[in-house]
């Protein structure tokens, strides 16, 4: 892609109404845009980047078995007084109604209508456990929304479900998300730690947050920093071995402000141990039993020939929130650096551009194409302005690898930056393997 060529609103100045670092490097990179409040646009860069971190959190949702699926952002008020919910979620509900005087609402989340699409398909323990999933957009009427898409109105979720037939086997379903999640952030190059949770709306009585490190989060987290020592790659998908690691990470004490209690956090760690810090929740999930399925009669056979309400959990994880974590986690003194994962391009061309002289650009443009060709997704600063400008610019748009073209390149050697560290003089075939790690 041809700088010249995308659609980037870039800002100069820095907004006034933006408080933290990702709203406001979002909006200067023309990321996003407000259309209400609390209601964003998404625009051709942060699109792109919100669509690579919505098929990592995919693949990982598909590894373990969970089936993807589509559930409209409309829902029927109906089922929603089925679960006594329609009363108590309150003023957060968007509440709509159709030309009939019908009562509708944008939903919040899906505990409701995945439960009515399962009863009345389900009805024998044989085509259990199930894992359901969609990535859809939410509404939830913040009173305050704030921090741009970090606590927004309309924001993008993965939400799964499980249905199992005791609760035994639903803790399975749980411990394979459990697993399913921190995979998902580690490929997002952040560590996100679980903490054992309240279950606020959604009901139930186990759940855990998954929560990063950033100093402008909304929690206040109490943890022991040896919970970063556990390695995920020990355990695998047995019953067994999903239960160990669960309790590995719950044996280190960990809490949000809600569960925080200053004795046991003193007593069980050591003082050089001690993090206390404030987070972001990533994720969060709920083991509820039949707290839905029960009031919506969702009902299977059991194998002993009695009728069971079938046991529940959901997931949801926050794919839109997720970009303004990994900026907050990752936008340090200036300078974005994107996970490669997830970067808006692979690599950008920056060369000097001298108008009385293009044998730059014209450089620039060769190795353009050939690495187009090698399948490397490339962006090519062809932008007229002095070098220190487009340095600028490159520190906040974060992609994580630079050609720089300038004095120092030669014929077949070009100045090749990873984004933090020192540059280094690399032929294009170098080039092309490193990116190939
Ligand atoms: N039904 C359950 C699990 S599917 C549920 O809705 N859980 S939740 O309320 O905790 O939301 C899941 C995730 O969505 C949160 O962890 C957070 O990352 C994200 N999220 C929640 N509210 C907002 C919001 N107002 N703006 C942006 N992201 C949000």
């Amino acid at each position: 892609m041809l700088l010249s060529n995308l659609f980037l609103p870039l800002t100069k100045d820095l907004p006034t109404d933006a408080k933290i670092k990702s709203h406001q490097l979002m909006l200067r990179t023309g990321m996003i845009k407000q259309s209400a409040a609390g209601i964003y646009s998404w625009l051709p860069l942060g699109f792109k980047i919100m669509k690579k971190i919505e098929s990592i959190v995919r693949e990982e949702q598909n590894k373990i078995g969970a089936q993807e699926m589509l559930m409209p952002t409309i829902q029927s008020a109906d089922i929603w007084k089925e679960s006594g919910r329609y009363n108590d979620y309150g003023e957060e509900m968007l509440r709509i109604k159709d030309r009939q005087g019908r009562e509708m609402l944008y939903g919040p989340t899906n505990e409701e209508l995945i439960t009515e699409i399962f009863r009345s398909s389900i009805k024998s323990y044989k085509s259990l456990p199930q894992l359901l999933y969609h990535i859809q957009w939410k509404f939830r009427d913040e009173i305050r929304p704030r921090f741009g898409i970090m606590r927004c109105r309309e924001f993008y979720m993965k939400d799964a479900y499980s249905f199992d037939i005791d609760d035994e086997k639903a803790k399975h379903s749980y411990n394979k998300m459990f697993y399913a999640y921190l995979k998902t952030f580690n490929r997002l190059e952040l560590q996100a730690i679980p903490m054992a949770a309240d279950t606020g709306p959604i009901g139930g009585d186990l759940s855990h947050e998954f929560i990063i490190l950033a100093e402008t989060g909304e929690s206040n987290i109490f943890t022991d920093k040896n919970i970063f020592d556990i390695k995920l790659n020990s355990y695998n998908f047995s019953k067994d071995s999903l239960e160990k690691m669960r309790s590995d990470f719950s044996s280190f004490y960990s809490a949000t402000d809600e569960k925080f209690n200053k004795d046991e956090f003193e007593k069980k760690i050591k003082k050089e141990n001690q993090i206390k810090a404030k987070g972001i929740e990533v994720g969060h999930i709920f083991y509820f039993g039949e707290k839905y399925s029960k009031p919506l009669n969702c009902l299977v056979d059991h194998p002993e020939g009695k009728k069971v309400a079938v046991k529940m959990g959901s997931y949801g994880i926050g794919v839109s929130r997720l970009i303004g974590a990994i900026i907050e986690a990752k936008f340090i003194d200036d300078v974005m650096k994107w996970p490669r994962s997830v970067s808006p391009f692979d690599l950008v061309i920056i060369p000097s551009i001298n108008k009385n002289n293009d044998e730059n650009s014209k450089k620039a443009l060769k190795i353009y194409q050939e690495l187009k060709e090698n399948k490397i997704d490339v962006l090519l600063d062809d932008v007229n302005e002095n070098i220190s400008a487009k340095f600028k610019k490159h520190d906040l748009l974060g992609i994580p690898y630079q050609i720089i073209i300038g004095s120092k390149s030669e014929d077949d050697k070009f100045e090749f930056k990873e984004v933090g560290k020192i540059a280094t003089m690399l032929s294009l075939k170098e080039i092309k393997q490193k990116l190939k790690k």
